[in-house]
């Protein structure tokens, strides 16, 4: 190798922006080409580790279906168009649409990677204002809203979400997550398998409750099936023990708390026989679970997806806060802690006055409530199908697939194309964006800059990292933040009612991504301020680091975090406790009825993220991965054998899928993983076609959800299993 290629070569140290567990990893390369993608020993928070998608930091930067330029449909395809022919479209289109029917006409939706790119959410969030649309929709109720809603009614605050102090606690209670898979979620901790390990190392204990026995499961001490959706019953009947037992022991934040009388009235319903035949789960070992957890050193409960995206997942995640708090593992080191990041969102938006909201509208024809700002994607196609006054007839999405994340998927996907206009910020031709009109592509992650203002709120440890552009962008490309800040200024030039005002306008120029970032650090409660002389953090001393700074363990912060009135914790809010009544009358109502039918969960695999890593090779190749789980006997009933096609039906629709026949779940139950179905015709992912799947969404409900929170119930959706032949009997 000659020298002068050598000396070309360069490591280059980042954040990987893929999930929540924010890795460091390092990228040698040479001139533009990508060497190898490593793991940074010397990050501060992951120490080396990565998973096997951090390639896709390369494949999807190389990958040629990725659009770099603008393009609008035609009768003949795609054609590519200028930025600025593209800007003066979308905004002339969709001020047109508002100023004919009102702007809650333009609906848009905002997908799960725009959390991962703190320049699109901050420059995303500048849009939405001055699109002024009411009819704002997001991956949020797929996914969390329940945290959101909890936090907000407990804790004052929709991002005040606790989060497991998993390196000291001694007794970690997984409900419905699967962090060996997903690398965490809500609890953001790279290298998760060593540290659930160095747990048990240390003598504490792991229990998993989940109708699949999980990769988590396998680590983990207990594992438990539990029937889909039944889990609030579970967390009532535990509550119940620990109040009979007189093993309530809030400790510090005791004289802080109202309501814990009430909550021993509610749960004193719910002994354990009760809820066994519910919940499937023997009455002593829920005795026992209560019992361990109670008298831990220290015990955190911890609910993700399979507790949230159910019928019943405000409840859940109230009641795991309940358990956490009565046992005095809330604030406390080892239990559920807040987080004191370097960028404060949340003290910032709590200065701006802004915590959260809930009910302050509804959905037009549901009526499903709005939640800090937002409707629930549940009512996005009724919305636009539906005639009449305030439809929908315009709808901006960015980083987001739709068609293939929100339940119902199929009829989404039939609304769309008759809308009067979209347009979409994304990179892919795919299931949701080939109905766009015009799609307006950003730059990928490699070449900008990179800042966690999510996800170090979210995090097991306060640490803070920045990562540097490794490319310089492309010439002629967009950035998500500079193309929001354009269809800004489109927007105006077309109803210069919007104009901002002369200092307004001077700031929103002003204040890009970056400096919103150095603001954020040097004002920040770890920042230096105005002083020159302080040795605090500034967002100099954070690049310069370059492998991140540790900011320590997450310590107790209570009350003064709490930004509820006298900073107290309201136990039983009023809407939470109302929704007991519906929790029991489904549960009584359910007893009467014969249950034969299966219940589908889902499921995510290391190779994915959600619907748009399929597009590299070494993301699909190897055995199908989308296929139907389902329990030896329920199996055999169907005369369903490994490998066979089944063909699964449900209220909303039918897919035909490959059976895999498994003891990991439990009886009565299957499962199907999202963000497959790439079959669909136009779409520009040459390689994900050719291993396309079967949306699971096809067959999620959107009138199936969580009627308190209005988050999607993905997980618990009644289906049919019939062996494929059955459907075709001429084969
Ligand atoms: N049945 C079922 N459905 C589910 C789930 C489930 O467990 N079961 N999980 C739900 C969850 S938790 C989530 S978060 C949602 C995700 O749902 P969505 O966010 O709607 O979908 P994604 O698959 O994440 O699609 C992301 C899109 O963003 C684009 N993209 C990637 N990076 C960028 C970027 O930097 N800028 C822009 N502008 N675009 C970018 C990709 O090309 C892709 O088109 O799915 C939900 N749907
Ligand atoms: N590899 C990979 N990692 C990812 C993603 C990905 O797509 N692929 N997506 C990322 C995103 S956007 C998110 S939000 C996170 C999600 O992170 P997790 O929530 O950890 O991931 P899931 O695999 O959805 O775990 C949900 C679990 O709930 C179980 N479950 C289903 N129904 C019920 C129920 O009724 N009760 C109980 N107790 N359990 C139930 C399922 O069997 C499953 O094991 O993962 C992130 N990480
Ligand atoms: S665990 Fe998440 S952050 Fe770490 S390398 Fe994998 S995708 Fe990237
Ligand atoms: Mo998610």
């Amino acid at each position: 190798m000659s020298a002068a290629i050598s000396t070309d070569e360069r490591i280059h140290y980042r954040t990987c922006h893929l999930c929540e567990a924010m890795c460091g990893v390092e990228i040698r390369v040479r001139g533009k080409e990508i060497l190898s993608i490593r793991g940074d020993e010397r990050d501060v928070f992951s120490r080396g580790h990565i998973c096997p998608k951090a390639l896709a930091l390369k494949d999807v930067h190389e990958d040629a279906d990725r659009l770099r330029k603008p393009v609008r449909r035609t009768a003949n395809g795609w054609e590519e168009i200028s930025w600025s022919e593209a800007f003066d479209e979308v905004a002339k289109r969709l001020v047109d649409i508002q100023q004919r029917h009102g702007r809650d006409a333009v609906a848009s939706y905002v997908g799960n990677p725009q959390v991962h790119s703190y320049a699109g959410l901050l420059g995303g969030a500048k849009f939405l204002r001055a699109l002024h649309s009411r009819n704002r929709y997001s991956a949020t109720s797929v996914d969390q809203l329940p945290h959101h809603f909890v936090a907000y009614f407990l804790y004052g605050h929709q991002l005040m979400i606790p989060i497991p102090d998993l390196d000291r606690t001694r007794f970690l209670l997984v409900i419905g997550g699967n962090p060996v898979v997903s690398n965490g979620s809500l609890m953001s901790a790279p290298d998760i398998t060593r540290r659930l390990k160095d747990l048990r190392a240390r003598g504490g204990r792991i229990v998993v409750i989940d109708p699949r026995r999980t990769e988590t499961a396998e680590l983990a001490d207990t594992h438990l099936f539990v029937r889909p959706g039944s889990d609030a019953l579970l967390l009532l009947a535990m509550l119940q023990v620990i109040f009979v037992e007189d093993l309530v022991a809030p400790g510090a934040l005791a004289d802080r708390l109202d309501g814990l009388d009430e909550v021993r009235e509610f749960c004193r319903l719910h002994p354990p026989e009760s809820v066994a035949a519910a919940t499937g789960i023997d009455p002593h070992k829920m005795r026992e679970l209560a019992r361990d957890f109670a008298h831990a050193e220290t015990a955190v409960c911890y609910g993700r997806m399979g507790v949230s995206t159910q019928q019943f997942g405000a409840l859940c995640q109230w009641l795991i806060q309940l358990l956490n708090i009565v046992t005095g593992n809330l604030d406390q080191p080892g239990g559920a802690m807040f987080t004191r990041p370097a960028f404060d969102i949340l003290g910032l938006a709590a200065g701006f006055g802004q915590r959260g909201s809930f009910n302050k509208r509804r959905t037009r024809v549901r009526g499903l409530p709005e939640f800090g700002g937002e409707f629930p994607v549940s009512a996005l196609a009724e919305e636009i199908l539906t005639p009449g006054q305030g439809k929908i007839r315009a709808l901006v999405t960015a980083a987001g697939n739709p068609v293939l994340s929100t339940p119902n998927g199929r009829r989404l996907e039939e609304a769309l194309p008759g809308l009067e206009f979209m347009v979409s910020v994304d990179f892919y031709i795919n299931e949701t964006t080939r109905h766009a009109h015009l799609i307006l592509p950003p730059t990928y992650a490699l070449e900008r800059d990179h800042f966690d203002l999510i996800f170090h709120v979210l995090a097991i440890r306060n640490t803070v990292r920045y990562s540097t552009p490794l490319f310089e962008k492309a010439e002629g490309t967009l950035h998500d933040w500079q193309i929001f800040d354009c269809l800004v200024s489109s927007l105006a030039k077309y109803d210069p009612s919007r104009k901002p005002r002369l200092f307004k306008g001077w700031l929103d120029h002003w204040l890009t991504p970056r400096r919103s970032v150095a603001l954020g650090i040097r004002l920040g409660g770890r920042g230096a301020g105005w002083n020159p002389f302080s040795r605090r953090l500034t967002l100099g001393r954070v690049i310069d680091s370059q492998h991140g700074i540790d900011l320590g363990p997450l310590e107790p912060c209570l009350p003064a975090r709490l930004q509820t009135p006298q900073q107290r914790i309201n136990l039983v809010p009023a809407p939470l406790v109302a929704d007991l009544d519906r929790l029991r009358n489904h549960f009584k109502a359910s007893a009467a009825e014969s249950t034969a039918d299966l219940v589908l969960i889902g499921r995510r695999d290391p190779r994915t993220n959600n619907s748009w890593l399929h597009n590299a090779k070494r993301f699909v190749k190897g055995p199908q991965r989308c296929t139907l789980l389902m329990h030896p006997g329920d199996a055999e009933r169907r005369q369903l054998r490994n490998g066979d096609l089944a063909t699964v039906n449900s209220r909303t629709g039918k897919v035909e899928i490959p059976v895999e026949v498994t003891e990991e779940v439990m009886p009565g139950v299957v499962s199907i993983p999202h963000g497959w179905g790439h079959h669909r015709p136009g779409l520009q992912l040459r390689i994900a076609m050719q291993h396309a799947g079967v949306s699971v969404n096809d067959l999620t409900d959107e009138t199936f959800i969580d009627a308190l929170s209005g988050n999607a119930a993905l997980n618990g959706v009644a289906v049919r299993v019939s062996a494929l032949a059955a459907y075709h009997p001429a084969r």
